[in-house]
């Protein structure tokens, strides 16, 4: 096909993989597909497979490729990697601001980047070429882990440069891994059988500290640059230091700031530390910088720190306290979830008594036992989580935690599938489940009756006034007089609610039963499909399996759920309770007042959950999407927006809060 000499079209077809990779990793903007760049590599793979005198060290092919290493050679920084004081209130930062101006002789801005939570690592590039790398260490020496640097995208084996590439340059920066390639590693190493990482910075870590480069390059691990040491400097800022290291090709964090004055610090260090969960990469608190490289030299060190910077740390989010018991919760489907009874300590401000702990297989894994001092972590509005023992500060041979085989609530045996995580109560009638499947169905993102919420469903169930999901539609003034300090006016507003969500249609019907793997999305898919609970309920799995957005496992839960003869009569009992279970169809659906719209959802709105908002726009005929593109209509922002936001504003796509898209559902 191509005439070219082989090492020219070599050239060729590394300058396009290189700029691919640029796009890809670096700039966040690809533009070549997924199978366009496959062809190149495989072209180029085969070239230099054939003409093995032409393959160089810095092809694009190379990233993985050399063998295992017996252990890390040193590797010796020609200029020290500093360290950072740390600072921890904004009463410290203006001290530090203070000092600067007082050493300075003039007034001097700030950059401030964010801080990357990874590993510190160091860069050195010869005539453009990436030649070798080394971890951080004790700032003088560290380890060579040249081979495990390749295999990280973002950084580049040539230096790109519009001038002239320098002769000799070291880039200073932090490996990391971001959150969502965290969770997919973690996901397989749990499919392998293999304990999870307690955090991306372990495993970026333990990732870039591999003898095997092959297995760095299974972490996926990431880089941002943030300082450069060469001999003839040509910047004079950290600014256009910043800058010039984006101009090589490597990555640099965008939520940079030049700041003129320490108030403007301290709201970028209080904006950031409340907005930190929105970003795909852990930062643990936010670096400082005096922006003239003149005043930097001129302010020194102080030992190991820098007076030039400091390192504002954000509220630590994990703790160590004591692991007092592990108690049993039944779930809604019988789930027994183990959760870790702790001694109160404070995470972020907030006290924490109680903590997750998944299921028995993640208790073993991480060897976790009652009476150790445990790591325990909140990233957050989610659950805590316990993260493993501190094993140095167990005493003795604590017992190892065991599954009961009878549910603690009701008795009845535990099955415990192969394969599956969650262990199980296996009595459908267990008072446990009975209470959550109550709750659930009443929630306001199911039938919304509202009055019936933790403390009412409880008294209901325990009273025996309610059994199943279809006794709600049973109750009646005598009966509900039966439950304690409850008076008349309560019981009209019950019996008022009961009787107006029997209209709420198929969709919130099928997301009450609280069907595994059945949640708002999925219910409404498969009201607007079939139309009736009587043609679900007849749909064989392959038949449901059809329907867009519906897999295999989802279908044979739902083909599951009907096949059982208690789960028909409660459903027949509901229709003879005149519970509406039909929906317009699809077809008619689609005439709504948001037919062909496409919406997403960021921050969080004053009255309505996100699952609450999106099921009122798909009611009425829209679509709701996870990511704003130019295909998207409106994005219903509410308070503490992401990056959906921004992204929205830059496309120029209508933007609404909770007030518009009501105008607009009642337009
Ligand atoms: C970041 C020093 C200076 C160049 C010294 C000012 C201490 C870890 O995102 N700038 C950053 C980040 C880290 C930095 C500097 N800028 N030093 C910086 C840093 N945006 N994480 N660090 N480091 C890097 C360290 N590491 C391990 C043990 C002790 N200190």
């Amino acid at each position: 096909m191509t005439t070219k000499r082989p090492e020219d079209r070599a050239l060729e077809l590394r300058r396009q993989i290189e700029d691919a990779n640029h796009r890809y990793y670096v700039l966040e903007d690809p533009q070549l597909s997924d199978a366009d760049y496959d062809e190149l590599l495989r072209e180029l793979l085969d070239l230099e497979d054939r003409y093995p005198e032409i393959r160089t060290s810095d092809s694009p092919t190379q990233r993985v490729g050399a063998a295992p290493a017996e252990r890390f050679a040193p590797y010796e920084h020609h200029v020290p990697m500093l360290s950072l004081a740390n600072a921890t209130s904004s009463h410290d930062l203006r001290a530090f601001d203070e000092r600067v101006r007082k050493l300075a002789d003039k007034e001097h801005s700030y950059v401030v980047e964010l801080k990357i939570d990874g590993l510190a690592t160091s860069l050195r590039y010869r005539n453009g070429k990436f030649e070798r790398g080394g971890t951080r260490g004790d700032g003088q020496v560290g380890e060579d882990v040249t081979p495990n640097l390749r295999t990280v995208s973002s950084i580049p084996l040539r230096l790109r440069a519009a001038k002239s590439v320098p002769d000799d340059i070291e880039v200073r920066g932090e490996v990391y891994l971001r959150k969502s390639d965290f969770e997919a590693l973690n996901r397989a190493r749990e499919q392998a059988g293999l304990p999870p990482f307690a955090n991306p910075r372990n495993a970026a870590s333990g990732g870039v500290r591999q003898l095997d480069p092959r297995l760095t390059a299974e972490r996926k691990l990431s880089f941002f640059a943030y300082n450069v040491v060469m001999r003839n400097i040509t910047v004079t800022t950290q600014w256009e230091a910043l800058q010039y290291l984006k101009d090589l090709g490597l990555a640099v964090n965008p939520n940079i700031a030049h700041c003129k004055s320490v108030d403007d610090v301290i709201a970028y260090c209080e904006q950031w530390e409340s907005k930190r969960d929105e970003l795909d990469y852990e930062i643990d608190g936010v670096v400082v910088k005096v922006d003239d490289l003149q005043a930097q030299e001129k302010l020194g060190a102080a030992g190991r720190d820098p007076r030039w910077a400091i390192a504002y740390k954000f509220k630590p989010r994990e703790a160590r306290t004591k692991l007092l018991d592990i108690v049993i919760t039944v779930g809604r489907t019988g789930t027994l979830n183990p959760n870790a009874v702790l001694e109160p300590v404070q995470i972020g401000g907030v006290t924490v008594r109680n903590a997750t702990l998944h299921n028995a297989e993640y208790i073993r894994s991480n060897d976790i036992r009652v009476g150790d001092t445990v790591l325990v972590t909140r990233a957050g509005d989610v659950i805590p989580r316990v993260v493993g023992p501190i094993l140095s500060e167990r005493k003795g041979n604590p017992r190892r935690f065991v599954m009961p085989d009878r549910c603690p609530v009701c008795g009845s045996d535990v099955d415990h599938p192969e394969g599956e995580a969650m262990s199980r109560c296996t009595n459908a009638a267990c008072p446990a489940q009975v209470l959550e499947r109550v709750r659930h169905f009443c929630s306001r993102g199911a039938m919304d009756i509202e009055g019936i919420g933790d403390v009412m469903a409880a008294q209901l169930t325990e009273l025996g006034l309610v059994r199943e999901i279809s006794d709600i539609y049973a109750l009646d003034e005598k009966k509900l007089s039966a439950v304690p300090r409850t008076g008349e006016k309560t019981i009209a507003n019950l019996i008022r609610n009961i009787e107006s969500s029997k209209s709420r249609g198929l969709a919130r019907v099928m997301t009450g039963l609280g069907i595994r793997f059945v949640g708002t999305q999925t219910a409404q898919i498969l009201a607007a499909d079939f139309g009736s609970i009587g043609d679900i309920a007849a749909a064989s799995a392959e038949e449901l399996q059809r329907c867009e957005g519906i897999g295999p496992e989802v279908a044979s839960s739902v083909s599951l759920f009907f096949q059982q003869r208690a789960n028909g009569a409660m459903i027949e009992r509901l229709r003879k309770r005149g519970v509406s279970m039909t929906a317009p169809k699809r077809a008619r659906a689609a005439a709504g007042k948001l037919a062909g719209k496409t919406f997403v959802l960021t921050g969080t709105l004053a009255n309505l959950t996100r699952d609450e908002a999106a099921a009122l726009i798909t009611e009425a005929g829209g679509k709701v999407t996870g990511s704003v593109s130019k295909k998207t209509d409106y994005v219903v922002a509410g308070g503490e927006p992401g990056s959906k936001y921004d992204k929205a504003q830059s496309l120029g796509v209508t933007i609404l809060d909770e007030k518009g898209l009501r105008k607009l559902l009642s337009s």
